[in-house]
C-alpha cells in the first residue's frame, strides 16, 4: 500500500473544505449528503476514538490529528488517545469510544463497537469516489472510465456496475484487468483505441495515468490516487472538475458505513 506522508496532510481542514465545495459543484450534494445517499443512515452523536498505531513504518505525523479534524468536520465527537496500540485501544474504550478508528500500514479500519459493523478504508474510498463521479450533473452519458483496478479501484468499479453504468476499465496489471472483466463484466479499455469520457474515476499510486485522449471538456475526474492522475496543464485545458483529497472523503465513507 502507498503510504500517506505528513506533507500530504498539511492543512487538512482547508483541503476538506475545498473538496466539499468541489463535490457540491459536481453533484449538487456535499460529502455528507453523498454519504447519506450511499448508506441511508441517520447520524447521532457517536463518539469516535482515534488510536495511533506504531507498528510497521510507525506513526505518520498529522495522521491522528487529521482524523480528529475530519471527524469533527463531519460532526462527530472524537478524541485521540494518549497511548498508542493496545494501550490506546483500551484507553479509547474506557473513555467511551463507540467507534474506533485506527490504521497500520495495511489496514485502516472503523469499528462500531455498538452494532459490530466494521469498515475498511480501501473499498469505502473506492465506493464514495465512484459515487461522486456517477453523480456528475454535467455527464453526457452513463459511460465511465476506471483507471486502476486494485483495492480501491475494483470496489469502485463494482459499485458503478451495480448502479447501471457502462464501465470501461484499465489497469497496468493485465491479471487484475482480466479479473475485473470476468468477475464484474466491465469492458476492457484499449489505450490504443481511446475515446472521450465525461466521467473518469482513477485509483492508482502513479502520476499521469489518465491520457489526454480520454479527457472531454468539463469532465469530472474523481481520484483518491496520490499523486494526481493528470497535470495542472491538462486540468486547465479541459476545465476538468477534480475531486481529490488525501484522507477525509474516504474516512467519511467509512464512518457513515458503520452507523
Ligand atoms: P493498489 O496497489 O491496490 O492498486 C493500484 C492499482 O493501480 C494497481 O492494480 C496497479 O496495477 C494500478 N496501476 C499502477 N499504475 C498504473 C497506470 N499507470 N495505469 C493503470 N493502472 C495502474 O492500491 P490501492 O490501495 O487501490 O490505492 C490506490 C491509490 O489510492 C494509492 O495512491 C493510495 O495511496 C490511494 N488511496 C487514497 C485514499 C484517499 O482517501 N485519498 C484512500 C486509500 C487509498
Ligand atoms: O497511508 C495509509 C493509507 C491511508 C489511506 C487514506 N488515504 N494509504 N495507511 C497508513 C496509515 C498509518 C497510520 C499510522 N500507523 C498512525 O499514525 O497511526
Amino acid at each position: 500500500m502507498a503510504l500517506l506522508t505528513q506533507d500530504d496532510l498539511i492543512n487538512i481542514n482547508m483541503q476538506l473544505q475545498k473538496a466539499d465545495s468541489n463535490v457540491r459543484k459536481v453533484t449538487g450534494l456535499d460529502i455528507k449528503g453523498v454519504c447519506k445517499a450511499l448508506y441511508g443512515v441517520p447520524r447521532n452523536s457517536e463518539k469516535v476514538g482515534i488510536v495511533p498505531i506504531t507498528s510497521g513504518n510507525g506513526i505518520i505525523g498529522n495522521f491522528s490529528a487529521s482524523l480528529h479534524a475530519i471527524t469533527k468536520y463531519f460532526g462527530f465527537d472524537s478524541f485521540v488517545t494518549d497511548m498508542p496500540d493496545v494501550s490506546g485501544y483500551y484507553e479509547a474504550v474506557r473513555n467511551g469510544a463507540e467507534i474506533i478508528l485506527m490504521a497500520d500500514d495495511h489496514t485502516f479500519l472503523a469499528h462500531n463497537l455498538k452494532n459490530g459493523k466494521i469498515a475498511n478504508n480501501q473499498p469505502c474510498t473506492g465506493v464514495i469516489y465512484a459515487e461522486i463521479a456517477s453523480r456528475h450533473l454535467k455527464a453526457d452519458s452513463k459511460e465511465v472510465l476506471v483507471v486502476g483496478l486494485g483495492k480501491v479501484g475494483f470496489p469502485g468499479a463494482a459499485h458503478l456496475m451495480n448502479k447501471g453504468f457502462k464501465v470501461y476499465g484499465y489497469d497496468a496489471d493485465s491479471v487484475l484487468l482480466k479479473k475485473a472483466v470476468s468477475s464484474l463484466g466491465i469492458a476492457p479499455f484499449n489505450l490504443e483505441n481511446p475515446k472521450k469520457f465525461s466521467i473518469i474515476f482513477e485509483a492508482t499510486p502513479c502520476a499521469n495515468t489518465v491520457p489526454e485522449a480520454v479527457i472531454s471538456k468539463n469532465c469530472v475526474l474523481s481520484t483518491p490516487g496520490i499523486p494526481c492522475a493528470i497535470s495542472e496543464e491538462l486540468q486547465e485545458k479541459y476545465n476538468v472538475e477534480l475531486i481529490m483529497e488525501p484522507l477525509g472523503i474516504g474516512t467519511a465513507s467509512m464512518l457513515y458505513s458503520v452507523l
